[in-house]
């Protein structure tokens, strides 16, 4: 028996239960693999779509009550709201206190720029669970036994390109995840080496200055 299966079994239906007990699974044996805290890891797996079946009504009275505002994003794209609830019911319903654990639910849906290891096993675990079968899970399973961030990043292609052909909001957290592991990437690569000379006249700004007139 998992920590908190019980819990969840009593709130979603058999199908989303069976998701989730399925994500703690993977979770685990990525934490194994990768040597994160694999307690944290199926904690965080289970409870990761704890509030997915809740209507927007739902969410919507329960961020208003924690006090919680919404992006434009997240209120453009519904099935944002469900990674932004659970974090916060499991913080402030179930007690949980750990942050990391907090964070790999809360991003567990869009993922974001600088993630630890623990929310890059999440964000990887709900893709690759045994109950997924789109096209190309069984690559993803493959890249994920090998390299967590190449998987990570594949995750993230997949989903931009699924939501750019159907012309959906793209979380600036996902986009900005993406650009930073293609950032890291080449950094690793040193394909940048030869512009390093000239990178050291070039000053970076944050894109937000950088667009003023
Ligand atoms: O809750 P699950 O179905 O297990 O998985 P999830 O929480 O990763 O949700 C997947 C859905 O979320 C899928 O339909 C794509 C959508 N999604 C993920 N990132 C974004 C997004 N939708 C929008 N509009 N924007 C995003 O950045
Ligand atoms: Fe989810
Ligand atoms: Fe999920």
């Amino acid at each position: 028996m998992l920590p908190f299966e019980s819990f969840i079994k009593n709130r979603l239906s058999e199908k989303r239960f069976k998701h989730s007990v399925n994500v703690a699974k993977a979770a685990r044996w990525l934490a194994f693999k990768y040597e994160a805290n694999d307690s944290k890891a199926v904690i965080a797996g289970i409870l990761h779509d704890l509030t997915k079946e809740w209507k927007t009504h739902d969410h919507l009275m329960f961020l208003q009550k924690y006090n919680i505002g919404v992006t434009k994003y997240e209120y453009g794209s519904k099935k944002l709201f469900h990674a932004i609830t659970a974090s916060i019911y499991a913080k402030a319903v179930l007690r949980i206190t750990d942050l990391d654990i907090l964070n790999a639910i809360r991003f567990h849906t869009t993922a974001r720029p600088e993630m630890s290891k623990l929310e890059k096993i999440v964000y990887l675990a709900d893709f690759i669970s045994d109950d997924r079968s789109f096209s190309g899970v069984d690559r993803l399973r493959a890249l994920a036994s090998i390299n967590l961030d190449d998987a990570v990043f594949a995750g993230l292609s997949y989903t931009i390109k699924e939501l750019s052909d159907d012309n959906k909001v793209i979380h600036p957290n996902t986009i900005n995840a993406y650009n930073e592991f293609v950032l890291t990437k080449e950094r690793e690569n040193s394909i940048k080496s030869k512009n390093d000379d000239l990178a050291k006249y070039i000053s970076f700004k944050p894109f937000r200055e950088s667009v003023r007139v």
